[in-house]
């Protein structure tokens, strides 16, 4: 999670994992959060798969805090950061195979530049890690 000259970013913002993967997120700089696109969190619209466990993180603003999640479910994950969600601070998970979740169709109820700011999923399966910003 880092603010540079490039903006407010992941990186990377869109990674391929097998399932039972423990991800951990690192802030870097700046002051950032990592929350899952899920009805719990804030009332967003459900981005994870279907009956899949959401995250939420606190906004870290020192450097190399961690916040890890085990992605147990495969899918498609999409998370935001709070402070800079309407920045298009955002990334994506792939977990496994896609499996036609949620987070496999186009966003519709976000801001503008959160819809434009995800790795497209052919391009994380084929890549496996895509770097941000
Ligand atoms: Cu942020």
């Amino acid at each position: 999670m880092i603010t540079d000259n490039d903006g407010s970013y992941f990186d990377p913002k869109g990674l391929l994992v097998e399932p039972g993967t423990t991800v951990r997120f690192v802030n870097d700089s700046g002051s950032h959060s990592t929350v899952a696109y899920h009805p719990d969190n804030g009332d967003q619209p459900l981005r994870i798969p279907e009956g899949a466990t959401p995250w939420q993180s606190k906004a870290y603003s020192s450097t190399d805090a961690v916040f890890e999640h085990t992605f147990e479910t495969e899918g498609v994950y999409d998370y935001y950061c709070t402070p800079h969600e309407m920045l298009g601070m955002v990334g994506r998970i792939v977990v496994g195979e896609p499996q036609g979740g949620p987070a496999t169709t186009a966003p519709t109820d976000l801001p503008p530049a959160a819809k434009e700011s995800f790795p497209s999923i052919d391009d994380i399966l084929e890549k496996q890690r895509i770097a941000g910003p």
